[in-house]
């Protein structure tokens, strides 16, 4: 008996693949936990809480069940290299899986605005680098015309099978609970994944599933669609979702309307502030981005727009080892005092 876990395409290969396709590389994506918050959702005011960790896909991050796909597909289909624009993990995961594919990967980045553990994951993985004065709405414009001459493959969103693969997510939520659930918050930046879990969601309906409510958190410095305009100059410490006019915008909008559920903002205070309490009440460090969902299900809940005995799934979509500039304040606690018995015991004043 082979103890290997089963490929996550292979796995959900009946609805992923086309017809004989074989998937010659895999990095172990997919599989995430979900874990019931029973802490958090006490404080929270929530009986049925749970956290979907895409921390531990192989680069830390969700953009692993689609970049598989892709990356296999472009592999299959003859590609001389991929390239993508980034806000930091979409490169992360592109750079590793064309590693293991043996394609040469451009990322063109943000310059200033990618936390340093992605742009380290893209540089060990040998990509590309391409440092843009711009934010990633500027890169991603730029990724669009390249792709269209045909001398690499998009590996963003605008390719479907980004968003195949990423549905994935959703039919190991509803695996795992035996249902969907009532409701599935989840930071929102390009757009992109939002739209995959809802595609996701209702194709398990059609099993006789119900479809939850769909609930996006933007940043406020960066909420283009709660506002219904593009948002020229964005700005959020949640460097992973700094994006001012989303590629899958008209999915989102979707997504929400018919789900019956919301698009919102919430400030950067209110990330962080989630971002520590995820990890002190439940053990899971998650990057800024990632706490923006629970935020926002944290507010609903507050003014009474959940009901506390409600199902409710929060996607972390990305590893806060990602991130460590955003753990800040704590510094004066690094302080080294003497190596010794006496000092030490007066320092943890037990
Ligand atoms: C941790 O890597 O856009 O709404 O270029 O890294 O599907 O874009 C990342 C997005 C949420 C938003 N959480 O998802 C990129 C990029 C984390 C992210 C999002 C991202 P989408």
């Amino acid at each position: 008996m082979s103890l290997a876990p089963i490929p996550l395409l292979d796995r959900y290969r009946d609805i992923l693949a086309r017809d004989d396709e074989r998937f010659a590389v895999t990095l172990g994506e997919g599989g995430t936990p979900l874990i019931h918050a029973n802490r958090l959702g006490e404080e929270i005011g929530l009986a049925n809480l749970h956290l979907k960790f895409e921390g531990t896909n192989p680069t830390g991050s969700f953009k692993d069940r689609g970049m598989v796909l892709a990356v296999n597909r472009a592999l299959a289909s003859g590609a001389r290299a991929v390239v993508c624009a980034s806000t930091g993990n979409t490169s992360a995961s592109a750079a590793a899986y064309a590693a293991a594919a043996g394609l040469p990967c451009y990322v063109i980045l943000p310059a200033g605005k990618v936390a340093r553990g992605k742009l380290a994951q893209a540089l060990a993985a040998g990509a590309r680098m391409i440092m843009v004065d711009g934010n990633f709405d500027a890169a991603l414009e730029a990724v669009r015309r390249i792709g269209e001459d045909g001398s690499a493959v998009v590996v963003n969103s605008i390719n479907p099978d980004r968003l195949e693969g990423q549905q994935t997510a959703a039919f190991e939520i509803v695996d795992a609970l035996g249902r969907a659930p009532d409701a599935l918050a989840l930071p929102v930046g390009n757009a992109g994944n939002i739209t995959a879990y809802w595609r996701g969601f209702r194709r398990y309906a059609a099993d006789g599933h119900r479809l939850p409510r769909m609930l996006g958190f933007q940043a406020e410095g960066a909420a283009p669609i709660v506002r219904g305009e593009p948002v020229a100059e964005p700005e959020t410490v949640a460097t992973a979702i700094r994006i001012g006019n989303p590629a899958s915008w008209d999915g989102a909008v979707a997504a929400r309307d018919q789900s019956g559920g919301l698009i919102e903002a919430v400030s950067d205070d209110e990330i962080l502030e989630t971002q520590r309490r995820i990890v002190q009440l439940e053990g899971i460090f998650c990057e800024p981005a990632s706490a923006a969902g629970v935020a926002g299900v944290r507010r609903l809940a507050r003014e009474g727009r959940i009901d506390s005995r409600e199902v409710v799934v929060c996607v972390l979509t990305g590893h806060g080892l990602k991130d460590p500039d955003a753990i800040q304040g704590e510094e004066g606690t690094l302080t080294p005092i003497a190596a010794e018995l006496g000092a030490i015991r007066a320092a943890m004043g037990l």
